[in-house]
């Protein structure tokens, strides 16, 4: 007869305390949202039997065999009054994948499901998947979209990779269904895809991110959008674009649609990425934008800057200095939470309300562009407040 090795029962014990743990809101004030004291998610909520061999006999000293480094990026969902996430999990061994993770109020004791999401073997060129995107649409389904990385056999070049947009669906969670990658027929490569959950003209509707190679966006201006007919064999020809990267803002170096958008009677709300180049990398922050109801890649509001960059210990990990979305759930009570991981290492929450987050979309003032306009902007500010403050005494 086998034997549990025992250190496993005391391991349990402490990681049945961790997952307990009750998080608490920050200080950390904005107006705009709040931030907790806790990671939702980190590579402590995996559960032990994802990563040691429980047995005695084949692991006397109860090694870690199968090790996670990093649980981050995941898609998020409501479903019968619960909050779930599919995290992007990340071996020891840098393939990602992804896993079902449970909580009930969205904020705290998120846990793990018995098994990750095993996804049918279609590409066999695929390397790596990440960063999914889930989308309640009208048609009934729940939609996966993700990027799925595969090696660029035509280039000698040994890092040379493809990325694409992979596509799953399911109705609980539970069961998968791989339907064919999306083709751009205009642009050679697809990274942070998300579908948006309404039909537009009948059709499909995908945020797109055309890029010319794996890392650069090049010509690229932003993120795009398209429409597609059959969403089992997904193609897209003509992509419109929607929020534009620009010069010296936050989105120079690349932008990329995050959470699935949310839709208002003002508009549809964007919570998308932003990166910029700096001499220690690229730096990556949240920023929102909002289109037009009935026609999506029209941006009619993009307030000015980040809405969230990394802080204090979010600035450090594997990849330094990111935040990033890829899911955002709104509940009953119009509550949104939003969930952004920071620096490619653990998975964070901020709360606000759909109030909030449209006040905060149509009220800021725009990036004027530049630095002598910006303190313009800042000074029109200033000069109302001390004009309010003066006759308010
Ligand atoms: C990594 C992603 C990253 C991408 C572009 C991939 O290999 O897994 O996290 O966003 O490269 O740098
Ligand atoms: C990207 C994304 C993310 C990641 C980010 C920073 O391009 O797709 O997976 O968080 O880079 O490394």
């Amino acid at each position: 007869m086998s034997q549990i090795h025992p250190k496993y029962y005391e391991m349990l014990r402490e990681q049945e305390a961790f997952l307990s743990r009750v998080n608490h809101k920050t200080d950390f004030y904005n107006g705009v949202y709040d931030r907790y004291e806790y990671p939702v998610l980190t590579r402590e909520h995996i559960p032990l039997t994802w990563r040691f061999d429980l047995n005695q006999e084949t692991n006397p000293y109860f090694m870690e065999r199968l090790g996670v480094n990093c649980v981050f990026n995941s898609g998020a969902i409501e479903l019968n009054g619960k909050y779930y996430l599919v995290a992007r999990i990340e071996g020891n061994d840098r393939k990602s994948f992804f896993g079902v993770a449970e909580s009930d109020n969205g904020v705290d004791g998120f846990r793990f499901w018995d098994k990750p999401i095993l996804l049918d073997d279609t590409c066999p060129e695929e390397t790596n998947v990440y960063d999914m995107r889930l989308t309640k649409h009208e048609d009934g389904y729940i939609y996966g979209v993700f990027c799925s990385e595969s090696k660029d056999r035509s280039n000698p070049d040994l890092s040379a990779a493809v990325a694409a947009a992979g596509i799953v669906r399911t109705k609980d969670l539970k069961h998968w269904e791989r339907l064919d990658n999306l083709k751009t027929l205009r642009s050679p490569q697809q990274r942070n895809v998300v579908l948006h959950p309404e039909f537009v003209n009948g059709k499909y509707a995908f945020y797109t991110r055309p890029m010319d190679d794996f890392i650069e966006t090049g010509s690229g201006s932003g993120i795009g959008f398209g429409l597609c007919d059959d969403i089992e064999h997904a193609v897209i020809d003509e992509e419109k674009m929607t929020s534009l990267r620009k010069y010296h803002q936050i989105t120079e170096a690349k932008n990329g649609a995050g959470a699935v958008p949310i839709k208002t009677d003002r508009g549809w709300l964007h919570i998308a990425h932003g990166v910029r180049n700096t001499a220690a990398g690229l730096r990556y922050v949240l920023y929102c934008f909002a289109t037009d109801l009935k026609d999506p890649t029209k941006v009619i509001a993009e307030p000015s800057g980040m809405f969230i960059g990394p802080r204090g210990a979010e600035r450090v990990g594997d990849v330094s200095n990111v935040v990033f979305t890829n899911g955002a759930i709104v509940n009953e009570k119009k509550e949104v939470f939003i969930y952004y991981a920071s620096s490619d290492t653990r998975l964070h929450v901020a709360t606000t309300t759909v109030d909030k987050l449209t006040d905060f979309i149509f009220n800021t003032p725009k990036d004027p562009g530049r630095s002598v306009e910006c303190v313009a902007q800042r000074c029109q500010l200033i000069d109302r407040n001390l004009e309010l403050l003066a006759n308010a005494r």
